[in-house]
């Protein structure tokens, strides 16, 4: 058998917006947006990959704070969640992906309603189109 694979998502917040990232790849996928994160690797905690992944796809340096809802499990084996962060340096650009975008509740609200954002990232936009909405 495989190794079950984590998979952890930035949810970026500033003030009252988050950031969303277009994806590229693969095409079932691409032109989508999602929580932008990746694989955590062996040995790394999940704040750990979050740190490294937003540094390779967004060329930021973030802080990790608490865990969203909820955990995604797409099929056997496959694990996402999904981490608060904030930007400590730099700003985000689209290295792997196609665009970055800051979005506020309605915007998020909007692009979940245009069946825009990628389909196991749904939960979460939801958590954070109620949370964006009270900042
Ligand atoms: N995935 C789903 N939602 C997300 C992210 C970052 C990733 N917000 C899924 C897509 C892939 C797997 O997790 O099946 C690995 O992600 P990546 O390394 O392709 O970003
Ligand atoms: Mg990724």
């Amino acid at each position: 058998m495989t190794d079950p694979v984590l998979v952890v998502a930035g949810a970026v917040l500033a003030g009252h917006r988050m950031l969303v990232a277009q994806r590229d790849y693969p095409e079932e996928v691409a032109g989508l947006w999602e929580l932008p994160g990746g694989k955590v690797e062996t040995g790394e905690s999940p704040a750990e990959a979050l740190v490294r992944e937003l540094c390779e796809e967004l060329d930021v340096v973030v802080s990790v704070g608490a865990a969203l809802h909820d955990a995604v499990r797409p099929k056997p084996g496959l694990t996402l969640i999904a981490m608060r962060a904030e930007i400590v340096s730099g700003t985000p650009r689209a290295l792997e992906h196609r665009a970055v975008r800051w979005v506020d509740s309605a915007e998020l609200a909007a692009l979940v309603e245009a069946g825009r954002m990628v389909p196991n990232d749904l939960g979460w936009a939801q958590e954070m189109v109620a949370e964006l909405r009270t900042k």
